[in-house]
């Protein structure tokens, strides 16, 4: 048994939030299994500093399995019993979704329900927390809360719709204790490198080193409110310390342009995008969602929280953190290459 007694169970946990929430749940003392699918390659990357060799009575512990396969997810959470449950897992990229929306819906969307259902069929008591998204909102004029009207732009932002609605039902239904998190964008140095806060910051890097010549980007016009992930996932755990389930959103309260991230990310180094940014027409999405903003007073009134970093401050902290990534694997090369001659 843990330090503090208690076992969570992260589906997603090798991506951007599964990661963080990871680190914060293993500082606070718990026992951490996460839900990993199998791959060709190594897909745990972000995991690296805190996986330990099993043998060594590690609290972290990664298991097989994947959203689309219902039976083995009942199976694992039966065996597990955790206290609590965060469901991070999703075809999580927007653009993506437009390209297999079949395979969005099952498991952005079905993945939730199969989760849910196991639950519920193995009678396991647990707090269950569903990552849901600003993506839903999509065309709801800003500033959205909790009161807002959903109107999704994507076959993700649709999934998602749905995935909130089953959380909700299974909470009014089965009194499962289960809260959805509307989060607004939230970036970090682990960042997917597709996603185009990531994108940028990564272009930065390469093209301050002479390794890239342009960027090619889609809308530029487009508002994000963009946070950190790691003030992010702190609001989920919150979410499910609570003495009732509820629904809360996540935000800076503040949105920017695509160009405005530009301005910063590349001022940071002292170039002009101008320079190196085209629009490239393939990166432009059916339909768009143009402005996201959050009102997140009531998760600051309930829970206590508020963001501590702002949008300055996160450009800067990518950019930085992606030219240190850059040195350091040049200096790896270099270092390979000394070793073979
Ligand atoms: P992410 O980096 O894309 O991570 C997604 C995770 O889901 C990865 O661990 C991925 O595994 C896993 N996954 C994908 N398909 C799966 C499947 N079929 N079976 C099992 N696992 C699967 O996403 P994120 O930024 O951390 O976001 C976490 C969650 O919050 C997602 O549900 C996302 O939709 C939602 N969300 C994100 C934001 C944001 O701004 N970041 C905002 C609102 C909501 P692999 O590593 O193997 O690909
Ligand atoms: O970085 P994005 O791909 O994030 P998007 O679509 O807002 O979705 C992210 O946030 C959601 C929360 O609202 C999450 F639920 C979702 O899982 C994901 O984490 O695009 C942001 C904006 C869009 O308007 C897009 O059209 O940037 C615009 N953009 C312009 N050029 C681009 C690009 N987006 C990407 N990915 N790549 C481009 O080249």
């Amino acid at each position: 048994m843990s330090e503090s007694g208690r076992r969570a169970f992260i589906t997603g946990i090798s991506g951007q939030d599964g990661s963080y929430l990871a680190e914060l749940l293993l500082a606070r003392g718990y026992e951490v299994h996460g839900l990993i699918r199998r791959a060709s390659t190594f897909n745990t990357r972000r995991l690296d500093s805190i996986y330990r060799d099993p043998h060594e009575n590690a609290p972290l512990i990664l298991h097989y399995g994947d959203l689309s396969d219902g039976v083995s997810l009942t199976n694992l959470i039966r065996d597990l019993q955790p206290h609590e449950i965060y469901h991070l897992g999703a075809q999580s990229h927007v653009r993506v979704s437009f390209d297999i929306p079949d395979y969005t819906a099952q498991t952005t969307g079905l993945g939730t329900l199969r989760i849910l259902e196991a639950i519920r069929a193995s009678g396991v008591q647990t707090r269950f927390y569903q990552a849901s998204s600003s993506e839903m909102f999509g065309a709801a004029p800003p500033p959205q809360n909790e009161r807002t009207p959903f109107h999704p732009r994507s076959p993700y932002g649709a999934a998602k719709v749905f995935a909130y609605w089953i959380t909700v039902n299974f909470r009014e239904a089965y009194g499962v204790f289960a809260v959805n998190g509307l989060l607004f964008n939230h970036e970090s140095p682990r960042r997917g490198e597709t996603f185009v806060t990531r994108k940028i910051s990564r272009a930065v890097a390469r093209i301050q080193a002479g390794l890239q010549d342009k960027l090619y980007l889609g809308n530029l016009d487009a508002l994000r409110d963009w946070g950190y992930a790691p003030d992010f996932v702190l609001a989920m755990w919150m979410m499910l310390q609570q003495p009732k389930a509820d629904d809360f959103v996540i935000a800076t309260g503040e949105s920017h342009t695509i160009r405005e991230f530009l301005d910063l990310a590349f001022g940071r180094v002292g170039l002009d995008w101008h320079d190196y940014v085209e629009v490239d027409p393939r990166y432009y999405r059916p339909s768009e969602v143009d402005h996201l903003r959050g009102d997140a007073s009531k998760a600051q009134r309930v829970l206590g929280w508020q963001p501590s970093v702002r949008f300055p401050e996160l450009v800067a902290l990518m950019v930085d953190a992606d030219i240190q990534l850059l040195e350091d694997e040049l200096a790896g090369r270099l270092v390979g290459v000394d070793r073979e001659s």
